[in-house]
């Protein structure tokens, strides 16, 4: 089950093993990467696509000429490969004009040139017939509190996604946007710092049907959140577009670590989720299963490789433990003792009106609060049973 194959729709970002190590405190280990070459290896690896920034292929900066010659040659290589490209992204925060962010600048005139940036990439978005185009605000924040009017920010974020949202309706494309939450890294504060952030966020949008969320593992993590439940809200929603896998241990800086190489048990519960869906039914993840990872800098091309290959085989590992955790009658057995079914039950019956809730004597004045409160949920054998399939033990 460790061989990954197209079927099991496996993306990497082209800046994730493309990265060179180059960090806030030393230079590059590792010397540049070919696209091509990324596509052919990624390929060969199992993997079935690719997915870059702007800047990532075409440099910026490049005129018309250069730009259209890697976006040949980068066309040839996905045509020899079959490797598709399932999303497209935006770079609005290496280049110093954005270093107060793009569609959030203080400054009108980047932000009118971070549209414009941003809607060129939405046409090659859907020239290459991907299907969702990610925004990541990396530079929309800031390091002081009194450096942003903090409600015209929010007008700008709008108008921006708006725009661009308005755009993709009005060109007929058939394209989604996923904004992915980070909530601190390049920015001291970035806006929409989490997952629950960009859903209120999208939720005041004028064109937010198109509009939905790229969650990142390490990125709720960083805030001390739960990946597992971030997704599985924005699934409830019916706003999870994509999603970025990595791995993060604890609340530090952005790790990226490889999928499962932070916290091991959520990310056996992420696959749960993603593979399994939820135990009563409802909305189930069909997207690309897209790492965004970076291989340690402590790497060589060698550990690169074996970095994209390890994201795909954790997931691979952990798709088949979460399948025998279900299917194992303990664990069903266990469910059901734990009453996680019996939250698929709605909590007034079917017709039964809010007064008919306060004249139901048994839910109140005759109701034996202790004798409730005496129930043990048995979560911890359940739980026991995930660590134990997760382990291979069963
Ligand atoms: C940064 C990120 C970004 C986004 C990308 C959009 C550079 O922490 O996660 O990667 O994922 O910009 O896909
Ligand atoms: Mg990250
Ligand atoms: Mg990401
Ligand atoms: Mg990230």
């Amino acid at each position: 089950p460790v061989t990954p194959t197209t079927a099991d729709h496996f993306s990497f970002g082209l800046w994730t093993v493309s990265w060179q190590g180059k960090d806030q405190f030393g230079d590059a280990t590792r010397a540049p990467l070919d696209p091509i070459e990324a596509v052919e290896k990624l390929t060969e690896l199992g993997a079935w696509g690719i997915t870059f920034h702007d800047d990532d292929l075409v440099p910026f900066g490049s005129d018309v000429a250069t730009r259209d010659k890697i976006l040949k040659d980068f066309r040839a290589a996905l045509a020899r490969t079959g490797m598709v490209v399932p999303m497209i992204t935006t770079n609005l925060f290496s280049h110093p004009v954005f270093k107060d962010g793009g569609l959030t600048s203080n400054d009108r005139s980047v932000r009118r040139f971070a549209l414009r940036k941003v809607l060129r990439n939405v046409d090659l978005c859907a020239e290459l017939g991907a299907e969702t185009f990610v925004m990541w605000g990396g530079r929309e924040g800031s390091e002081y509190d009194g450096s942003k009017d903090l409600h015209a920010v929010f007008d700008r974020y709008r108008e921006g996604v708006d725009t661009v949202a308005a755009y993709i309706k009005d060109s007929g494309y058939d394209i989604k946007i996923a904004l992915e939450p980070k909530p601190n890294e390049p920015r001291g504060d970035i806006l929409l710092p989490t997952v629950g952030h960009a859903l209120a966020f999208i939720a005041t949008l004028e064109h937010g049907d198109i509009v939905g969320v790229n969650p990142e593992t390490g990125h709720e993590q960083m805030a001390g959140l739960n990946y597992t439940h971030g997704i599985a809200q924005a699934l409830w929603a019916g706003k999870l577009f994509h999603i970025d896998l990595n791995g993060q241990r604890s609340i530090k800086f952005d790790q990226d670590l490889v999928f499962g190489h932070g916290d091991l048990l959520s990310a056996f519960f992420t696959v749960d989720v993603v593979e399994n869906g939820f135990p009563g039914g409802g909305p189930k993840y069909t997207g690309p299963r897209h790492f965004d990872y970076k291989p340690s800098r402590t790497e060589g091309y060698d550990g690169v490789w074996a970095s994209a290959s390890a994201n795909m085989r954790t997931y691979l590992l952990l798709k088949e433990r979460a399948l025998a955790y279900r299917a194992d009658p303990e664990v069903q057995e266990a469910l059901a003792a734990s009453g996680i079914s019996e939250l698929g039950q709605s909590t007034l019956a079917a017709g039964e009106t809010t007064a008919d809730l306060l004249a139901d004597t048994s839910a109140f004045e005759s109701f034996d609060a202790n004798a409730a409160g005496e129930r043990s949920y048995a979560f911890v054998h359940l739980n026991q049973l995930a660590v134990e399939h997760a382990l291979g033990a069963r």
